[in-house]
């Protein structure tokens, strides 16, 4: 089998075009892949493999060569996961030709994961794939997973499974929540009591710069990006821990109340802290966006402090604590591009035109409303607020998770345009290395599809379902869903 594929230059959009061509004889059962394809069309011709002589190879014309190593090295994944139980004992004829065509490696990578999820084999262990044509492409850019390392550590090896469930769901970013009030595992350079004292153990429970390069390599080369989030103002109990002065000192009255509310805003040496640590992250993460957090600030404690009253009075902001949280915000620019949470839009200050907001909570009538203003105001967004998966229903939850339909808001075409994807959300309460694979997958499968897919092709659970339950015993076989 030729394998052959011609990867063109860069395309502001990722689409791929992939197809597989086989001349025929008879007939039995055709595979399903998820998520849907934008086109597929298959016959009930089917094709044998043979493992033996099965190859990937570069076509004479393709702008990728070996030596690729991004392909070369998906090249070497996807064989065994398409013959998941060869054993070098079976013979079969075989001849033909797949071909895969794609504008950037990116796309290529999401056509050799639907060419593997074609290849089945019957009772005997033999494989097949049958006559198929794909054309494919997202529907939305930015497909991705929240995983919370704060509330829970989890080890390095359930981070890098969760990524090669992801490119099998066609997930493309890994949003990395690091940090949050119970722990800093985030082993900072510039900053090394941070993880030292605000880890949960310094030298068990921490991501070194290597163990963060891996991950970072490990996701790129499954076409993944990582979007780095250090949540602040709030959620930062655990860095008071390092870096004493940070947090604002709460008061009780007149006196310190001996805790500790969000980063003191009213301290220049607050600034020059985040500024400082954004340096190193936004270099350690290569990614073009970082996510600054800025939700759920509790303001009683900058209210209950005399220091930052005074500032307030000072800048005048009067009593409008939200004005606050928004000049905070707005002083930890960098050249990045920032993703903040939708509390940042909410409290109305000029924010970057570029930045984008994240939508984490509201009812469906609330979000609906959110997603009219944010993108009326011009601001791209991320749909965040359905997808909570570390919340379990009872029964077939997954179906509501299916049925979202990010776009059903009151705006115009340019508007909907402004709906860069959503992201499905695992915070870490309740969820450590035991039970995170099981609750992901494939509930996050349903997200994936909506993210990936045409509506209209995909309106109906019941249709859903029997492709869904396959998948999931595929994602058993690739030994995702466990530790
Ligand atoms: N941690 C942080 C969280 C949440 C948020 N930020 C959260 C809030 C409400 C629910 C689930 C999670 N645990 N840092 C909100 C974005 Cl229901």
């Amino acid at each position: 089998i030729v394998f052959s594929m011609a990867v063109f230059k860069r395309c502001y959009k990722q689409w791929l075009w992939f197809m597989v061509l086989f001349m025929s004889f008879s007939v039995i059962y055709v595979d399903a892949v998820w998520p849907m394809p934008q086109m597929i069309s298959s016959s009930m011709a089917r094709y044998t493999l043979n493992p033996r002589e099965f190859i990937f190879q570069y076509s004479s014309g393709s702008s990728a060569q070996p030596g690729c190593s991004l392909l070369d090295s998906a090249f070497e994944r996807y064989y065994p996961l398409i013959f998941t139980d060869y054993r070098a004992d079976k013979l079969s004829v075989c001849s033909g030709q797949a071909a895969l065509r794609a504008e950037t490696v990116w796309g290529a990578l999401r056509g050799l994961e639907s060419f593997s999820q074609l290849v089945y084999q019957d009772d005997f262990g033999e494989y097949f794939v049958n006559e198929t044509e794909i054309e494919d492409f997202p529907r939305f850019q930015f497909r991705g997973i929240l995983l919370d390392t704060s509330r829970h550590y989890l080890p390095l090896h359930a981070i890098l499974k969760t990524l090669d469930a992801m490119s099998y769901n066609k997930f493309n970013v890994f949003h990395w929540h690091i940090v949050d009030d119970p722990s800093f595992p985030y082993q900072s350079s510039t900053f090394p009591d941070l993880s030292s004292k605000g880890a949960f153990h310094p030298l068990t429970h921490v991501y070194t710069q290597i163990d963060v390069k891996r991950v970072i390599a490990h996701a790129r080369l499954r076409g993944i990006r990582v979007l780095a989030e250090f949540d602040s103002p709030g959620h930062t109990q655990s860095w008071g821990k390092g870096q004493p002065g940070l947090l604002t000192p709460c008061y009780k009255g007149t006196v310190p109340s001996g805790t500790f509310g969000p980063v003191n805003p009213a301290n220049s040496s607050s600034y020059q802290f985040m500024t400082r640590l954004f340096k190193e992250v936004t270099s350690v993460f290569p990614d073009s966006y970082v996510h600054l957090g800025g939700d759920e600030v509790d303001f009683t404690c900058w209210k209950s402090n005399p220091d930052v009253r005074g500032f307030m009075l000072k800048m005048g902001f009067g009593t409008d604590y939200t004005k606050l949280e928004s000049y905070y915000m707005e002083k930890l620019g960098l050249n990045k591009t920032a993703i903040v949470w939708q509390d940042v839009f909410d409290y109305h200050e000029k924010i970057p035109v570029d930045t984008v907001l994240h939508i984490w909570k509201g009812s469906p009538g609330q979000i609906q409303q959110e997603l009219s203003s944010i993108t009326l105001a011009g601001y791209r967004v991320i749909l965040a607020a359905p997808w909570y998966i570390n919340h379990i229903d009872y029964g077939q939850d997954w179906e509501k998770y299916y049925t979202i339909q990010p776009l059903n808001f009151t705006g115009t075409e340019q508007q909907k345009t402004l709906v860069i994807g959503g992201e499905v959300c695992m915070w870490g309460e309740y969820v450590d290395a035991t039970n995170l694979s099981p609750r992901l997958w494939p509930r996050a499968s349903a997200a994936g599809e909506r993210l990936w897919s045409d509506e209209k092709m995909t309106s109906s659970v019941i249709d859903a379902f029997p492709r869904l339950v396959d998948f999931r015993c595929r994602l058993l076989r690739y030994r995702v869903m466990l530790i």
